[in-house]
């Protein structure tokens, strides 16, 4: 664990520099809190696939004068004064989401992804209506059906699952589900699934039995923006997303469609329907994200994120891992620890690795004996390691260092000897601020 009191890395670009040194003056508690983190960020590999290291730009405009901010309502059409460059922020980040995923109608306003699925859910549907999701158990998210969210809470919700033998959607028995069910409203687009998502099958199915089609692309954003996985357009009627993990912007949530009626109902269901100020600062920071996203090299990054996922993969089967469906054809993989040791769990991997400089989580695998916070496996992925310019080459150094671990169960002299490597090999691969 890195010690609240680390020093930052000597790496920081200038601005996060005069940040802790701002701090140094004006909250010394706030101070050391930062730096640990910057160092916990620095000199651990990060292998979260729901993660990333966004750059200085994004990371700075987060942190500006369009925090001080209220600008309710949209450009155009607020409810306060003085939104001038706040129109201008919101309509250059509406413009460049557009032009990213190629489609007509752009909401940058949602807080958060599961935001973004609300305001989603009470344009398509009235309370009560009938949802087809995949569950969270198999890959899905609390977003498309738990019991104790607002979607398994206000929505009646009919599951699909995964083919039991492959672990693979199975859009056969997708399509006899719906035909039985008749929802309103069916989802794809997943948390934990590996593979390539059949969008115009999903279609097809929605528009036999009449539904609406929703793509969560949460996870897969990037690698669709820069035309690494098939889009969702123009397949599905709404497409949500999070703006943060191989999309690589700020935290937040961004809603998409092509069909105006839709897009005028999700308007309203973001504001008022669902949430109240914009958060304009996370606003201009998905403005700079979405623009780095249309250069080539963010094509470069990606396609390098699906290397990398590849030959990560390839170097845990060589360890005696199993991969859920066999491996991957995105930035994650979804390890199934028992066939290397049947007593690894999820949980105790996720504990000394954290120990050892690795991030990753425990994660159910599909139908996992274990519970939710135990699990059988562990869930990686490659979009951080990407940006701090990791590549194949490394990928096998970083599943020796994993599976090291792992098979000493966490022994101290172990935990210590990779921890010290890894702070090594981190500062040979440094963050972007
Ligand atoms: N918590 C996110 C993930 O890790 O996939 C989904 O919201």
């Amino acid at each position: 664990m890195t010690p609240a009191t680390a020093t930052a890395p000597a790496s920081l670009d200038h601005l996060s520099q005069g940040l802790l040194a701002l701090l140094h003056q004006a909250d010394p508690d706030v101070e050391r809190i930062l730096a640990g983190e910057a160092d916990r960020q620095a000199s651990t590999l990060e292998l979260i696939a729901s993660e990333n290291h966004v750059s200085a730009a994004v990371m700075h405009v987060v942190g500006s004068w369009m925090t001080n901010k209220y600008a309710e309502g949209y450009p155009g059409k607020r409810y306060y004064g003085g939104c001038h460059f706040h129109d201008q922020i919101e309509d250059l980040a509406r413009e460049r989401a557009k032009r990213l995923f190629g489609c007509r109608f752009a909401n940058v306003q949602p807080h958060c992804g599961a935001n973004a699925n609300i305001a989603a859910f009470m344009a398509l549907m009235n309370p009560g209506d009938r949802v087809l999701s995949l569950p969270i158990k198999s890959g899905g998210h609390l977003s498309h059906g738990l019991k104790p969210n607002f979607s398994g809470t206000f929505y009646d919700i009919v599951e699909y699952g995964l083919d039991p033998k492959t672990e693979l959607l199975d859009y056969d028995a997708i399509e006899r589900i719906a035909v039985e069910s008749k929802p309103k409203l069916i989802i794809c687009g997943y948390s934990a699934y590996s593979r390539v998502i059949d969008f115009a099958r999903f279609r097809a199915i929605a528009d036999k039995v009449g539904a609406f089609l929703m793509a969560d692309i949460a996870h897969i954003a990037g690698l669709v923006a820069a035309g690494v996985h098939p889009s969702p357009f123009p397949h599905a009627h709404v497409v949500t997303t999070t703006t943060h993990k191989t999309l690589r912007g700020p935290r937040g949530g961004l809603i998409l469609s092509d069909n105006e009626e839709i897009a005028t109902k999700i308007d309203r269901k973001v504001f008022p329907g669902s949430q109240g100020g914009p958060l304009m600062h996370v606003i201009a920071g998905k403005a700079v994200a979405f623009g780095e996203a249309l250069k080539p090299e963010f094509k470069v990054y990606s396609r390098q994120v699906v290397a990398n996922s590849k030959a990560l993969a390839a170097a845990m089967q060589g360890h005696g891992y199993r991969l859920c469906t066999g491996g991957t054809d995105n930035h994650v993989m979804l390890v199934d620890l028992r066939q290397r040791d049947a007593e690894l769990t999820g949980a105790d991997a996720e504990k000394w690795l954290e120990s050892a400089g690795i991030i990753v989580n425990k994660n159910g695998i599909p139908n996992d004996p274990r519970p939710p916070m135990v699990t059988s496996g562990l869930r990686l992925g490659t979009p951080a390691l990407t940006t701090r310019g990791l590549q194949e080459a490394q990928m096998a150094q970083v599943a020796a260092w994993l599976d090291r671990v792992m098979v000493s169960r966490g022994e101290a002299g172990v935990v210590r000897a990779v921890r010290e490597e890894i702070r090594d090999f981190c500062s040979r691969f440094p963050l972007p601020h």
